[in-house]
């Protein structure tokens, strides 16, 4: 392995950093977050849409620190320390923030029960097909791999499209499911670069939508450089981190 997952670039820059100034003081939320990582932004857009107090806390996550391990014994960011308690897991987290800060506005899930069950119907596809199609895609390194991973993303992508009511997944109103997709869109240009994604190529509206997502501001609020030095070593399928082992193994995501 060339670059150890150890070697990365240590603090979030751009209007992430800005973000992370402001998120300093001791607060009874404490933000475990690795700046690079899009399961920690979408925890991260969650605070920010809200306004929630957080003091922000950066990780490495790849060297399973003592203290770390106890608050997620998974070792993975994001994680949370609330009032002492312990937390973790991306979507675990945005609806945490949901239930446990209700007076914060705005609200990321509809009230109505069958909305709400609609809203996590999309937010586990994303999970289980969105993620995981796109992160086989970076890994993959046979030409024909390549193609057929390609074929899945869109396949992928299309079958979420076609379900955006617009602007946003849920109609008039941002949600939960916009959060949790936003920041593999942000990343989109990775996959663009080196694997022959295109926005355009999806249809439905897409284009349109992932630039909605991409210029809201609790995403911007969110957002780093870099991303680009982090997913070299994934696109020469040299990441050594439990996403990357497990898409090469085939398995579940962590
Ligand atoms: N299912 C977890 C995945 C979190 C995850 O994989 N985080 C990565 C960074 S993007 C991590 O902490 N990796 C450390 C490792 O793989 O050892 C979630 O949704 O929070």
């Amino acid at each position: 392995m060339s670059i150890p997952d150890e070697k990365i670039h240590p603090v979030a820059t751009g209007r992430a950093a800005e973000t992370v100034a402001k998120h300093q003081e001791p607060q009874e939320l404490i933000f475990y977050s690795g700046w690079f990582c899009p399961f920690v932004q979408r925890a991260w857009i969650t605070l920010e849409e809200k306004g929630i107090p957080y003091q922000y806390k950066e990780v490495n996550p790849y060297k399973k620190e003592k203290h770390f391990l106890e608050i997620n014994p998974k070792g993975l960011v994001p994680a949370i320390e609330y009032k002492g308690e312990a937390l973790y897991e991306s979507v675990v987290l945005c609806e945490f923030f949901e239930d446990a800060y209700p007076d914060h506005t705005p609200r990321l899930l509809p009230q109505d029960p069958f909305k709400r069950g609609y809203a996590r119907l999309w937010i586990d596809y994303i999970s289980k097909n969105i993620v995981p199609t796109t992160q086989r895609l970076i890994q993959a390194q046979d030409p024909e791999k390549q193609r057929e991973a390609l074929e899945d993303s869109f396949k992928a992508l299309r079958t979420f499209a076609q379900q955006v009511k617009g602007p946003w997944f849920l109609g008039e109103e941002f949600s939960m499911v916009d959060v949790v997709l936003a920041p593999w869109i942000v990343r989109d240009y990775i996959i663009t670069e080196h694997r022959g994604f295109s926005r355009d190529a999806v249809g439905f509206g897409w284009s349109e939508y992932a630039h909605r997502l991409e210029t809201r501001d609790s995403v911007l609020a969110s957002q780093s450089e870099h991303y680009a030095e982090i997913y070299g070593r994934y696109l020469r399928d040299e990441a050594m981190s439990e996403v990357a082992k497990a898409i090469r193994a085939g398995r579940p995501l962590p």
